[in-house]
Parts: structure tokens; sequence; C-alpha cells
């Protein structure tokens, strides 16, 4: 009796380390992109799962999915802490959620713009900010560009906060952008980027919030004929990695990927400036109103954000020294 069931846990840890074996020699990756072929994201996605498949000699083989067919963002965020999926492209913003430093990105007109963003993500704060998430299961190598979010509907320019009134606007899912919109006046609704272009449609919503090359890849800008230039949001995205992915690579395999993420961004950022040119010309050009906001009416809405802060601050105390740091940091140029 005692024999054969040592012989079976001999046995069964025997295929446990094995298969622990071939899985670490040889690795199978599925990455989640939200993004459309074409897209600056899911070119420098698809140089990356390339690179890392080529430099690793196949021990990685990394493929990636796009248009979300995985699941949708905050879904595939899950996946990739638990290790159902092994690399992704996310926006920051919904990972603010269960990482309060990284919430501070999503404080409505944190950063003076792009540069200073860049000068944050690229430093020290940046390292911070990827030591943070790798306590929660998510590696970030590399940091993407993702530009200004503003403010685009169905029904008139907003020019002034108060044009919001009343205006159904989707959010990412993020309590911080609920408050932000509902703070000015509109009725924020939370839901996953792939179902808001049928709602816009339907009168379902109003409108929505994003940069130019998503307004235009989503095809909103078909509907959403007012894009207003808030530019409320500067929000990175990150190249990630599953704790569990990572931790199973060999240190010259974790080299490999972490400078073939450092690569991709640099890519991902080139295209992006192209493609945010790109994307406003061909959104004017289908008859899009993009509207200009005066500095007192930028000012307006800033005023407008400032219980936004006080909420954040109340539930996170220690989170004020960081942004108090990042809002010192001076622009890259
Ligand atoms: C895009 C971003 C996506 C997603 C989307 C959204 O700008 O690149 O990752 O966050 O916005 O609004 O859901």
């Amino acid at each position: 009796m005692i024999n054969t069931s040592l012989f079976r846990t001999t046995l069964l840890s025997g295929l446990v380390a094995l298969a622990a074996t071939s899985v670490a020699s040889a690795a199978d990756w599925r990455g989640w992109n939200i993004h459309p072929e074409g897209y600056p994201n899911t070119v420098a996605l698809k140089t990356f799962a390339d690179t890392v498949t080529d430099k690793t000699g196949g021990e990685v083989t990394a493929e990636v999915f796009n248009g979300g067919i995985l699941g949708d963002q905050p879904d595939a965020i899950d996946q990739v802490r638990n290790g159902a999926l092994d690399f992704a492209n996310f926006n920051l913003g919904p990972m603010g959620e269960f990482v309060p430093s990284i919430n501070v990105l999503s404080l409505p007109f944190l950063f003076t713009g792009v540069d200073q963003m860049h000068a944050v993500m690229d430093g020290k704060i940046g390292e911070r900010f990827s030591k943070d998430l790798s306590d929660e299961g998510i590696v970030a190598l590399a940091w993407f560009d993702s530009g200004a979010r503003s403010f685009y509907d169905t029904q008139r320019p907003i020019e002034k906060p108060d044009d919001l009134d009343g205006l159904k606007i989707r959010v990412m899912n993020n309590q911080l952008y609920v408050d932000m919109v509902d703070d000015l006046g509109g009725n924020a609704t939370p839901m996953a980027y792939g179902e808001v272009y049928q709602s816009l449609t339907t009168g379902v919503l109003d409108g929505a919030e994003n940069n130019f090359p998503s307004f235009e890849s989503s095809n909103h800008y078909e509907v959403a004929k007012f894009y207003s230039l808030t530019e409320h949001l500067i929000l990175p995205e990150c190249v990630c990695i599953s704790k569990q992915s990572w931790d199973a690579l060999s240190e010259e395999n974790q080299k490999i990927v972490r400078q073939a993420a450092v690569d991709a961004a640099k890519q991902q950022r080139d295209l992006w400036a192209q493609r945010e040119t790109d994307s406003r010309k061909k959104v004017e050009d289908a008859g899009v109103k993009i509207n200009e906001i005066s500095a007192d009416a930028k000012t307006a809405f800033q005023d407008k954000m400032k219980p936004v802060y006080e909420k954040f601050y109340a539930a996170n105390p220690e989170m004020k020294s960081l942004v108090e740091e990042i809002q010192a940091t001076k622009s890259s140029n």
C-alpha cells in the first residue's frame, strides 16, 4: 500500500516537473491588444512579439490577438494578472482601480502636456509605477504613447463645462472617470470600448472621450460629429507581461523580452505622432467639427475637477506627494 502510493506520488511529481520544464523551455505566449490592424500599438506589439520569438530562438513563441477578441480590457487585465494571458498593451487608466499610485495618472489635467508625461514615465517615477504594478502581478516593461483624451459627442460642441450638462458620456472602467464626468454635469456611463459605437448610434450614449487615433479607428467619428479639445487626460499605456510568464523566463530571455519592449515603444511613439495628425485630418475631412477650448474655459474645467482630487486624497492621503512630484517634473523638451 505505502509503496504504491509512494510510487504514485513520485510519478506524479516527476510528471509535474517534466511539464514545468517543458513550459519553461518552450512557452507559447498569447498577447492581448484592443486595436485593429495598422494602429500604431498593433504594429509595435507585432514587432515586439516577432522579436521575442526570433531572439529567444523560439523558446518563447509570442502571438498577438488584435481587436480585443480575447475579451474587453478590464477582463484582459485580470487574465494577465492571473496568468491566463501572457502579455498585452494596456491603457494605465483601468489599472488604477487596483494600484493607487497608477490611479494618480487618471487625475484630470494632471500633466501640462505629453512631453511632461514622457519625462515622468521615463524617469524615476516611471520605475516606481513598474514596481507597484509588479506587486500586483503585472510586469510593465515600456510605456506607449496615447496622446490626450478629449470629449466628443453627437449633440453639440463642448466649449465650457455647462455644455456637458445631461449628456450621457461613456467612460473607461474607473470610478475616477465617473466622478470626473458627473462633476462636470454629465451622466457617466462605464462601458467596454467595443460597445461604444453601437451605443452612440442608438442614442444609449451621447458621447465618449478619447484621443484622435482611437476616435477615428473605432469609427466613432461617423456618429459623433463634435470633438472638443478638452485634453483632460493624458494617459500612458504599457507593454505589460504577466508576472507568472515573466518569472518562468530565464534571465537571458528576460533581457531579450525587456529590450524588445523598449524597442517596440520607440517604434510606437514615432508611429503615434504621425497617426495623430493623420487621424485628425481624416475625421475633419469626414465632417467632424473640432472645437478649441479657450484658456478661460480650460481653467473652468480644471476648477470643476477640485472635488475629484479631494475625494482621491481623502481615500489616498499618501498619494498627494506623488502628485506634487509629478507636477514639479519638467518636460523633456
Ligand atoms: C484607447 C486605448 C485603449 C482603450 C480605449 C478605451 O485610447 O488605447 O487601450 O483604453 O482607449 O477608451 O477603452
